[in-house]
This record gives C-alpha cells, structure tokens and sequence, in this order.
C-alpha cells in the first residue's frame, strides 16, 4: 500500500526536477516537464494503470471499472511550479491520486479511475493559468496560441518543440458523459486548518481570479537636470498604483497583489519612462472581484491623469470563481470523518486549482491537506507526515463513498 512516506520521497524527486539549479522551477512544456510526465507517468504504471499524455501535454492513467469504458472519477492536480516554489503545491495532489488508485487496483469499481496531472496550473510561463485544464474541460482558446513567454517563444511554438500538434489539442478535451467528477487534493496554501489544529478540510468554493499586465508609460529623463514639475515619472506613477491596489482591494475585502515590476530603463541616474506591473486579483464571487477592478483601473487611471502618465492594460488571465459539487464534497467530508476527524471543515479556496477549470466539465470537489503556517509558493512550504496520511485515508474512503453512491444511483 502506498504510504505518506512514499507520497513524501516522490515529492522530493520531483523537487529534483527543475529548471534552475538554485531553486525549483518547472514551467509549462519545458523538458522538466518532460521528465516531470515521464516520473509521474512510471508511478501511475506501478500503480496498474494504462499511462498516456495527452494531446495539451497532460500525463493520464486509467484503470477500468467492473466493465471496460465507463465514465472515469478523475483524480488529479498540477506538475508545474511557480518560481523558487516549494515541493507540494500540485504535486502532492497529483501523487496522493497515484497513491489511492494503487490502494484502490483490487477494486471492482463502478467507474473508471484516471490520475492526471496537469501540465500547467499556474500560468508561470505564459501568462494564462490553467492551460493543461482548461483543455481537458474543452475550453481552449485559439487566441491562447499567440501568448509568449519571456524568451518570445509562443505557446504554439513552444507546443510543437515539446512534440504536441497545436491542431489536435481538441483531443484532450472530455465530454461530460465521459466523467463522474473530479476530486483535487492540494495543500490548503493557508493558515486556516493550522490554526483549527485540523489536518484535512473540504473546499466550498475556490475564488475566481483575473490578472493583469499593466505598462505605465511616462519619459525617461535626466534625473538631475529634469526639474519635479517636468517629470512623467513611470515608476513613481506605479508606486504609486500599487499602495492604491492594496488600499482598495482591502476596503473590497477582494485579494490583490502585484507580484512583478519591471523599470526602463532602469538606470540609476535616469528617470523610469516605462514600468510593467502584474496585477493578480482575486475574490469569493466574480461580482465581488470585477467591483473591485472597476474601482482599481478607476484609481490607476487618476493617478495617470494626476502625473501626465499613460496605461495600457492586457488581462492575461481569468477564471470564475468554483463551486463544489455537494455530492461530491459530500463523499470528500465523509473521508475526512473516515480518516477521524469527526468536525470535517470547510473552507474557500483563495489559491486557485485546477477544478476551476474542470468545474466547466463536471462535477468537482477537493480534500485540503494542511501546510505549515500556510507557507506556499516558497522554499519553505511543508506537510507533516501524518497529515498526508490521514489525506490519503480521506482520499481513498472519498472514492469509496462515491463508489457506494454510484452504485445505489438510479441508472
Ligand atoms: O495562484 C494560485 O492561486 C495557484 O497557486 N495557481
Ligand atoms: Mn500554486
Ligand atoms: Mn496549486
């Protein structure tokens, strides 16, 4: 039976896996994640399952039900990382599904079961989250191929050098008739079941999300001889946007953050005529999150008026805010009680997941693992070993309860 201690040391040989000898990082479509696929993939065999990637770069395996060809309980989450991340988020999920199909290879099951794991959740690379699972659900879209990463290489170019034919990505796409839902563990990515001393909780809904790239555009100038009343100056304009997305997306009670800034030209004695923001913004409605971005661009754009500056903004990625199926949370707080915790908790998803995307396709549900002081997406994020053990409890009793519910379910 596949342990935690097991889950734990293929987490660590994935974390081996990166594109930078000094932290982890592995991006979409990259030969890590290559390798990525090919150790997910050898792990998906061991456990009895038909192992295949599919046509957007996603590693699969299924195992049949009692009889050949029914609709598959997908089992899954993300291989790709952000920058400097930490060894769990995406991956424990996707191993503790190999982990409970292993437990479950006797079974006669009155589905099939499929592991997946997804080749890019976090948008690191393009821009756009979600790619390897909005294929799956059949939401691609053709505007995606002309996204670029930082090396200008597109998302078509990058998928033909991986061996993907752009024109066949449809392939990955399941139909509902095929699925019977698709249950995600991932690390909670907050502090929340720290705090509650609880190692598992559910998930209710997970938050929708847009982000942004934003160009403020100003004049370099000579940062002594330009006097203050002359200056278009980019950066202090962006500064100066950035404590405005807090302050108003505090007052929102919405989430938002600007990870990323780059200054041209970036000299020490030149004023900034061009700086580029990201602007990840995230809240528990869609309605809630789009109010908060009507008064965020409103303030940008003041501030522009105020310093004679100019605001191009792309939004590069969104995703509606999740709801999870209750039937099949149902079964996810049933394992939860199962592993004994008799208070099962549930919580809204801040992080964005892979069902987000699959939610467009079928039913959806996740089983959170506490993380130590909610630490993620860094170095330092961590799960204790009987927390995964107890998640891999809860998991494989989920399956069994949607096992129990399917087989009463009326034909
Ligand atoms: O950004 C997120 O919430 C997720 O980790 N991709
Ligand atoms: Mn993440
Ligand atoms: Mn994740």
């Amino acid at each position: 039976m596949t342990s935690a201690a097991v889950v734990l040391a293929r987490c660590a040989e994935l974390a081996t896996v990166s594109a930078s000898p000094t932290w982890l990082e592995r991006t979409h479509l990259t030969p890590e994640h290559r390798r990525a696929n090919a150790l997910a993939g050898a792990w998906m065999e061991e456990a009895g399952l038909r192992v295949w990637q599919d046509a957007a770069g996603n590693i699969c395996g299924r195992r049949e039900g009692r009889t050949p060809g029914l609709p598959a309980l997908l089992l899954g989450s993300h291989l790709d990382t952000v920058p400097d991340a930490g060894a769990y988020d995406g991956m424990l999920g996707v191993l503790m599904a190999i982990a409970v199909a292993e437990r479950l290879s006797e079974r006669a099951l009155p589905f099939a079961l499929e592991v997946i794991g997804f080749g890019d959740e976090e948008g690191a690379r393009f821009g756009k989250a979600l790619l390897g699972s909005q294929a799956v659900a059949g939401s691609w879209d053709e505007h995606w191929w002309s996204l670029r990463d930082r090396d200008d290489i597109s998302l078509l170019e990058a998928f033909e050098a991986f061996g993907l034919d752009p024109r066949r990505v449809g392939e990955a796409a399941r139909r509902p008739e095929e699925l019977a839902g698709y249950l995600e563990a991932h690390i909670e990515q907050g502090p929340y079941l720290e705090a509650a001393d609880a190692s598992l909780g559910y998930v209710t809904t997970i938050a929708g999300a847009r982000r942004f790239r934003l160009t403020v555009t100003g004049e370099a100038r000579h940062a002594g001889g330009t006097p203050y009343e002359r200056r278009r100056d980019a950066l202090l304009g962006a500064a100066e946007m950035v404590v405005a997305v807090e302050r108003l997306a505090r007052a929102a009670g919405t989430i938002a953050t600007v990870g990323r800034i780059e200054v041209q030209p970036g000299a020490v004695n030149v004023i900034a005529g061009r700086a580029d923001l990201t602007l990840d913004l995230r809240a528990a409605t869609d309605a809630e999150r789009d109010r908060s971005w009507q008064e965020i661009e409103r303030a940008l754009l003041t501030v522009c008026e105020t310093r004679d500056l100019h605001l191009d903004v792309v939004e590069t990625h969104r995703a509606a805010a999740a709801h999870c199926a209750d039937g099949l949370t149902e079964a996810v707080v049933a394992g939860i009680r199962a592993s004994g915790d008799d208070r099962p908790r549930g919580l809204w998803s801040r992080a964005g997941h892979d069902a987000m995307a699959m939610a467009e396709v079928t039913d959806v549900a996740m089983l959170f693992v506490r993380c130590h002081d909610g630490i993620s997406h860094h170095p330092e994020e961590s799960v204790r070993e009987i927390d995964v053990a107890r998640g891999l409890d809860a998991f494989e009793q989920a399956v069994l309860e949607v096992a129990r519910r399917t087989a009463v379910a009326p034909a």
